[in-house]
């Protein structure tokens, strides 16, 4: 298998870190590529020039980081990341995850293309109030028993969500605002998986 992956998206971090947990990264080559460079390469598994996309083994290539961790969850051997009786719990925080990850990374692009004006749209207003009631939600909710659970797709898509956040938007202080959610993702970090894969 193949991933299409740089080094500071939220979205192959997630694919990375699964195939990491998975026990799968010897069966996984990791094809560097930058998304916004049009290459040829990436365009020939993903038309919309973006990552991260996995090609399997029998030729499909997947493209859409849950989607693909969905896939890579029913290859490896080891605990399941989305195990059967918890399945909604975990893809519901999943979820939020995304939903979180969505609102930084448009953030960022909008200001990178537009300059910090973006945050004055409607759209880039709606994606700041979208991760502060996504941040008090889930600062609200670490005691839910899906946070407790074994590590599970739905902490890895939030914690990458929430370390971007630390990477790219330090001023929105997500820490100093929610600190028990801080505590909650300090450990989820600190994996191997998530320590070999910083965003840099
Ligand atoms: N929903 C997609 C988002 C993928 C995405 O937006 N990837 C970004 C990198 S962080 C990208 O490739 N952007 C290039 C572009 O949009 O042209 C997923 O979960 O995989």
């Amino acid at each position: 298998m193949q991933l299409y992956l740089n080094q500071t998206s939220p979205y192959a971090r997630v694919a990375r870190i699964v195939a990491v947990e998975k026990g799968l990264l010897d069966r996984v080559e990791l094809e560097w590529v930058d998304p916004w460079a049009n290459r040829e390469e990436l365009i020939a598994v993903n038309p919309a020039s973006r990552i991260p996309v996995l090609t399997t083994d029998d030729g499909e290539a997947l493209s859409e980081s849950l989607l693909i961790a969905l896939y890579l969850d029913e290859q490896g051997a080891s605990n399941r990341l989305v195990p059967a009786p918890e399945r909604a719990r975990v893809l519901a925080l999943a979820g939020r995850g995304q939903a979180l990850a969505d609102a930084a990374f448009n953030t960022v692009i909008g200001r990178k293309h537009e300059g910090l004006k973006s945050d004055d749209t409607v759209l880039g207003q709606r994606r700041l109030v979208a991760m502060r009631r996504l941040l008090a939600e889930l600062a609200h909710g670490v005691d839910r028993p899906v946070m407790e659970m074994p590590l599970n797709l739905g902490h890895i898509v939030l914690a990458v969500a929430l370390d971007y956040l630390d990477f790219r938007l330090p001023e929105l202080a997500w820490r100093d605002k929610h600190p028990a959610l801080a505590t909650w993702a300090d450990p989820v970090l600190g994996r191997d998986s998530f320590t070999q894969t910083a965003f840099e």
